[in-house]
C-alpha cells in the first residue's frame, strides 16, 4: 500500500449502490473495470445496506483494489474500515468527529473529511484531515441532501486559505456533478495561484458509464492534461512576454492576422450582425453569425473563435449560448463573454450567473458597469446597454480587471476612452482608439468579435493576442477619425472598415512602438 504522503488523489472514484446509478451491475466489476481505467483511490459508499452486507463488499471491494495498488477507504463507517482493514476512511460533517476516528483507528489510516467552506476545511486541517472532499461543486441527482453548492469560486476560495501547493499542504478533491465534459475547466477555474485541486472525485461520471474502464481513462487522461489545454493567457512553458516584447510582436501577430481567414464566430444580437461581420472581415477573419446552439460543436472543431455577446438574454439565446460556450471549452477553442447590459434588468444577472456557472470564458469584456455586473458588486443601476457615466478612478479600474481575472482566470478587457486589460498578473491600460467609437452602435461588440479571432490564432500568449487585435482595431479608428472623409459617426463607419483592412496591408511599415498608447 502505498504511504499516506503518496496518496495520489487525482482521480477519486465513490461508489453508489442506487439502481438509478449502478443499475443491474455488480460494484465489485465495475470497481474492478475503473482499476483498469486508472482510478487512484477508491471510497466505498452505501448508506443504506446492513452492516453484514456492508463488510462483506467492502472486504470484496479490497481483494480488488489491493490487487491495482489502489488504497480503499469507506464512508463514515470505522467500524467497517477495521473489520476488513481498508486504509481509511471519509467521514463528513455530521459522522465521526476527526479526532475521534483518529483514536478510534491506527495511526497510518488515511481519514478524509469532506469541508463546504473555509471553516471547516481549516478545522480539518488543523485536526490532522489527510485530505479534504470539497463540495458540493454542483447541484447532482447522485445526492439529493447536499447543503451547500459552492461552485468552482467557492472551492477558489477554500484552496486559496489551504495551502495545497506547500509542503504543509493537504490535498483536496472537489465532488459534485463532475465529468469528463466539465472537468478541466473546473480545475481551472478552481485554482487559486498556486493553490489546485490534487484531483476530483466522482460517482456517476464512473459508475453510471457504459464503460467504466474507458470513462475513468477518459477523465483521468482529461485531468492529466487540464494545464495544457486550460491556462489563463501563457500556454504552459511560454514566458509572459512584456512590455518592449509586445510590442516587437505585435506587427507580426497583425500581419498573420490578416491572411489567416480564421474563424470569428458570434452569436450577437441582430442590431450589430452587420457591422461586426464587416469588422471581421477586414481585418481577415472570417466570420459566422449563428445562434443555433445544434450546429456550435461543428463550428467550434473549426480553429476559431466564439463571442457570446448577450444582446438578448432569451430563453432560446441563453440555450444557443450554453450549448456555444460548452462546444468551444470542448474544442479548447476561445470564447470570449461580452455580457451586454449585464447590470440593467434582474434576467441579464440571472443570465450572467447562469453563463459563468456554464462554462470557462478565455476573456470577459465589457464596458465598466457590466464588468462591475459580473464582479456581483455593482452598485450602479444601468439604464441601457451603453457605458454610462465612470464612477471609478484609473487605479480602481486596473484593480477591477485584475481581481476579475485572478477569480475566473481568465483575461479581462473592460473597455472606455481607456481600455484595461488584465491576465491577473499583467495589466495594461490602452488609451487609443476615436471619441466616434462611441457614438456608433456595436462597436464594443466588434471590438469583441476582433478580439477572439486574435486568440484563435495567436495561441502562446492570450494577453498579447488581445492587445494586438485592440491596437489593430483602435488604430484603424485613429486613422478614420483622421480621414477627411471623415464627418462624423455616419462617415466614420465605412472610413473605419476601409483603415482596418488598410492597416492590415501597411502594418510592417508602422511604428507601433510611437503609435500604440500603452501604460
Ligand atoms: N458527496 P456525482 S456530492 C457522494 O457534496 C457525494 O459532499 C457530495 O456524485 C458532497 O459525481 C456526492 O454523480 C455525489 O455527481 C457526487
Ligand atoms: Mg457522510
Amino acid at each position: 500500500m502505498p504511504n499516506k504522503p503518496d496518496l495520489d488523489l487525482s482521480l477519486y472514484l465513490v461508489t453508489d449502490a442506487t439502481s438509478e446509478i449502478l443499475g443491474d451491475n455488480d460494484v465489485c466489476q465495475v470497481v474492478e473495470k475503473a482499476c483498469k481505467g486508472g482510478v487512484t483511490i477508491v471510497q466505498y459508499r452505501d448508506k443504506h445496506a446492513d452492516t453484514g452486507v456492508l463488510i462483506k463488499t467492502a472486504s470484496e471491494l479490497h481483494t480488488v483494489t489491493q490487487k491495482y495498488n489502489v488504497p480503499l477507504l469507506i464512508n463514515d463507517r470505522l467500524d467497517v474500515c477495521l473489520a476488513v482493514g481498508a486504509e481509511g476512511v471519509h467521514i463528513g460533517q455530521d459522522d465521526t468527529p476527526l479526532e475521534a476516528a483518529r483514536r478510534i483507528l491506527p495511526p497510518n489510516a488515511i481519514i478524509g473529511v469532506t469541508a463546504s467552506s473555509v471553516q471547516e476545511a481549516e478545522a480539518a486541517i488543523q485536526g490532522g484531515a489527510d485530505y479534504l472532499g470539497i463540495g458540493t461543486m454542483f447541484a447532482t441527482p447522485t445526492k439529493k441532501d447536499t447543503k451547500s453548492i459552492i461552485g468552482t469560486r467557492g472551492t477558489q476560495e477554500i484552496l486559496a486559505r489551504c495551502m495545497t501547493g506547500t509542503k504543509h499542504s493537504v490535498g483536496c478533491v472537489a465532488i459534485g456533478s463532475i465529468n469528463a465534459a466539465n472537468v478541466q475547466r473546473v480545475i481551472h477555474q478552481s485554482t487559486a495561484d498556486e493553490n489546485r485541486l490534487s484531483g476530483v472525485a466522482v460517482v456517476s461520471a464512473i459508475i453510471a458509464a457504459a464503460d467504466p474502464q474507458e470513462a475513468a481513462s477518459e477523465l483521468l487522461q482529461r485531468i492529466r492534461s487540464t494545464a495544457e489545454k486550460f491556462y489563463i493567457s501563457t500556454r504552459p512553458g511560454v514566458h509572459p512576454a512584456s512590455g518592449e516584447v509586445i510590442f516587437q510582436q505585435t506587427p507580426g501577430i497583425i500581419e498573420k492576422h490578416v491572411s489567416s481567414s480564421i474563424l470569428s464566430h458570434n452569436m450577437t444580437n441582430t442590431v450589430v450582425q452587420n457591422f461586426a461581420a464587416n469588422v471581421c472581415l477586414a481585418t481577415g477573419a472570417s466570420p459566422i453569425m449563428s445562434l443555433n446552439g445544434a450546429e456550435a460543436p461543428d463550428l467550434a472543431r473549426l480553429g476559431g473563435g466564439l463571442v457570446i455577446n448577450m444582446g438578448t438574454a432569451t430563453a432560446d439565446t441563453m440555450s444557443a449560448y450554453q450549448a456555444g460556450v460548452k462546444a468551444y471549452n470542448a474544442a479548447g477553442n476561445p470564447v470570449l463573454l461580452d455580457p451586454v447590459g449585464g447590470g440593467a434588468t434582474s434576467v441579464r444577472r440571472e443570465a450572467i450567473r447562469t453563463l459563468l456557472r456554464t462554462g470557462f470564458y478565455d476573456v470577459i469584456k465589457g464596458n465598466e458597469g457590466e464588468i462591475g455586473a459580473v464582479m456581483g458588486a455593482s452598485t450602479v443601476q444601468q439604464r441601457g446597454v451603453d457605458s454610462g457615466p465612470s464612477s471609478s478612478n484609473a487605479q480602481q479600474k486596473a484593480e477591477m480587471v485584475k481581481s476579475l481575472a485572478r477569480r475566473e482566470r481568465c483575461l479581462v478587457l473592460m473597455t472606455g476612452v481607456t481600455d484595461y486589460l488584465s491576465d491577473g498578473r499583467r495589466t495594461v491600460a490602452i488609451s487609443n482608439g476615436s471619441k466616434w467609437l462611441g457614438k456608433i452602435t456595436g462597436s464594443g461588440c466588434a471590438l469583441g468579435s476582433v478580439v477572439v479571432s486574435y486568440l484563435a490564432l495567436h495561441r502562446a500568449d492570450k494577453f498579447v493576442a488581445a492587445i494586438a487585435g485592440i491596437l489593430h482595431y483602435e488604430l484603424a479608428a485613429e486613422r478614420a477619425e483622421q480621414n477627411p472623409s471623415c464627418r462624423g459617426p455616419g462617415s466614420f463607419i465605412p472610413a473605419f472598415i476601409d483603415e482596418l483592412y488598410l492597416l492590415g496591408q501597411d502594418i510592417k511599415s508602422q511604428d507601433v512602438r510611437k503609435l500604440a498608447r500603452l501604460e
